[in-house]
């Protein structure tokens, strides 16, 4: 006999399956609905492709930090914001290779240099190369984050080799204003459609918790669906409120709205690893488990995040083996 479960299950899975073009108010709907239907539904579309007892390890490295000339209102790392984040040059080689050797010995099979740059300059895009490099050489995944990238300078990091391109459009495009005034939206998905074109994997996503509204994430959804392609990679940052930024002082989100944006962009990208991004150290492992549950399937792992300290891998490591949960291998 076939369970009154089994057949919601199988509706909703060929709901899920027909091809969408996803408005507005059903985003809204879908992230406002009892939290049951939503948490069912993102769960069914994460079985479906993906195996839910795995999630995969990133981990982060900022090699330049602080210094950087954009006013990214959540940003430590912005020279007009006094945070206490000192800037530093570029790291050199052996201490990134360090890092990603530690990186991978502890468990991580992508590691991300990212660098408090509004663009690259030539001759920076001409060290992060070898870096990139050697960190193939390693057999680990290869992602960088680098601000704004031209035509070329995106061929550049393909030829190098390079896995994933991390780039955010942050929020939704009414939001974006209040939050950065020095690039615009359109400069973010051009740079975007750069990666795209090489044939980079786009690593896209945003952040919440910024004061923005239930539709304005909505909206970053139906920007991030809505891509000639969807990002192969989705993070879901959560506010981190460094003091100094003009951000810090922004009223808490409800650890329930990341398990919504989470799940909601499960639906949305069933194919793409979104990953529980910035924010995992303020949350409780209760609320950890269920953004797992809601189809995220990617973390950031190691103790640092770039400025902002990120829940160390012990730590990691005993809530995986609590939740039956496993590294994969990509
Ligand atoms: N400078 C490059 C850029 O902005 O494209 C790369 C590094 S930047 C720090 C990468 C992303 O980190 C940002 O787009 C933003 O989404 C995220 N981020 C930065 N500060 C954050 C914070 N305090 N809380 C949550 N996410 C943050
Ligand atoms: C992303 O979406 N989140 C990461 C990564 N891409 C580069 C960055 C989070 C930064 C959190 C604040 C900090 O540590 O400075
Ligand atoms: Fe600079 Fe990136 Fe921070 Fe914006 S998010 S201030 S571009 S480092």
């Amino acid at each position: 006999m076939t369970s009154a479960v089994g057949v919601q299950a199988r509706t909703e899975i060929k709901k899920i399956r027909e091809p969408k073009v996803w408005s507005l108010g059903a985003v809204v709907a879908l992230l406002e609905q009892p939290i049951n239907d939503l948490l069912f539904k993102a769960h069914s579309v994460h079985r479906l492709k993906f195996n839910p007892n795995e999630v995969q390890l990133s981990t982060l490295l900022n090699i330049k930090t602080g210094g950087c000339p954009e006013d990214c209102a959540y940003c430590p790392q912005s020279a007009r914001y006094d945070t206490g984040v000192e800037t530093e040059t570029l790291l050199d080689a052996e201490t990134v290779l360090q890092a990603a050797k530690k990186a991978k010995a502890s468990g991580a099979t992508r590691f991300c240099m990212g660098a408090a740059w509004r663009s690259p300059k030539e001759r920076d895009l001409n060290k992060v190369i070898p870096l990139i490099k050697a960190i193939k050489g390693l057999g680990m995944e290869s992602c960088v984050t680098l601000g704004m990238l031209s035509p070329t300078q995106a061929e550049r990091l393909k030829r190098a080799g390079l896995d994933y391109y991390n780039h955010n459009l942050d929020t939704s495009p009414d939001y974006y204003g209040e939050v950065i005034t020095t690039r615009t939206y359109q400069d973010r998905l051009d740079t975007l459609g750069h990666v795209r074109d090489v044939g980079i994997n786009v690593c896209c996503g945003g952040i919440i918790g910024m004061g923005e509204t239930n539709v304005d994430r909505a909206e970053l959804l139906l920007s991030l669906v809505n891509l000639p392609e969807p990002p192969e990679s989705v993070p879901i940052n959560a506010l981190v409120k460094v003091q100094g930024t003009p951000l810090d002082n922004v009223a808490d989100i409800d650890p329930l709205d990341i398990v919504r944006m989470v799940a909601t962009a499960r639906i949305m990208m069933p194919n793409s690893y979104v990953r529980l991004s910035a924010g995992r150290e303020e949350m409780t492992e209760e609320a950890q488990a269920l953004c797992f549950f809601a189809g995220a399937n990617s973390i950031f792992y190691g103790e640092q995040l770039l400025t902002t300290p990120n829940p160390l891998a012990d730590r990691d490591r005993a809530l995986f083996a609590k939740l039956g949960l496993k590294a994969s291998a990509s």
